[in-house]
């Protein structure tokens, strides 16, 4: 029997992560993923009061989630940890606005654009780059696949008016399409 697609796209980006652990073709595939298949919908949670991460997959040089967004939800400015990643849009509409990573001594957030993701869309950041906050469209939902190398456990997150910082924990809401226990 074959794999489900995306266990094929696990499997794929594995290799691709052996071979070249700055990951060039990832983009590629989570774009070609998202444009042809809907396995991902066994990953796929919804909650009233914040946005979920659920694992798909899990290794040594990666992990993959998929995250569902409720219209009004956001994640908070943040950083990823010195990490690759790249996020990949499953379904509905998902925004991104970047913002200058601060200086050592704080002060309020400089914001830069803000960019609108459809099915099939990848948007890929680093703290080289800068922070961010996700959010789905205006009005809209939004689910999303995300590529984090290697994986990410803990993020900081950052205050818009002081620059103020926090480290955040990163739970999952699901592993393997399972419910975590809460
Ligand atoms: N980094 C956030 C989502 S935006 S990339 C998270 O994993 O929860
Ligand atoms: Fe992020």
């Amino acid at each position: 029997m074959n794999p489900a697609p995306i266990d094929a796209l696990v499997q794929a980006l594995l290799a691709e992560f052996q071979e070249d652990p700055r990951g060039r073709r990832a983009a590629q595939r989570l774009s070609a993923y998202a444009e042809a298949h809907e396995d991902w919908k066994r990953f796929a949670h919804f909650k009233p009061d914040t946005y979920t991460r659920n694992l798909v997959a899990r290794n040594e040089h990666f992990e993959m989630l998929v995250l569902c967004w409720s219209p009004g939800q956001a994640s908070p400015i943040h950083d990823h940890a010195g990490q690759h990643c790249w996020m990949g849009i499953l379904d509905g509409v998902v925004e991104e606005t970047q913002f200058e990573f601060p200086a050592e001594t704080g002060g309020p957030l400089r914001e830069r654009a803000t960019r609108s993701f459809s099915r099939g869309k990848v948007a890929y950041i680093h703290d080289d780059i800068g922070l961010h906050r996700v959010r789905p469209g205006p009005g809209s939902f939004g689910v999303s696949l995300h590529l984090y190398s290697k994986p990410i456990d803990t993020c900081r997150v950052f205050d818009p008016a002081t620059g103020a910082v926090l480290e955040k924990t990163l739970l999952y809401h699901s592993v393997a399409g399972v419910l975590a226990a809460r």
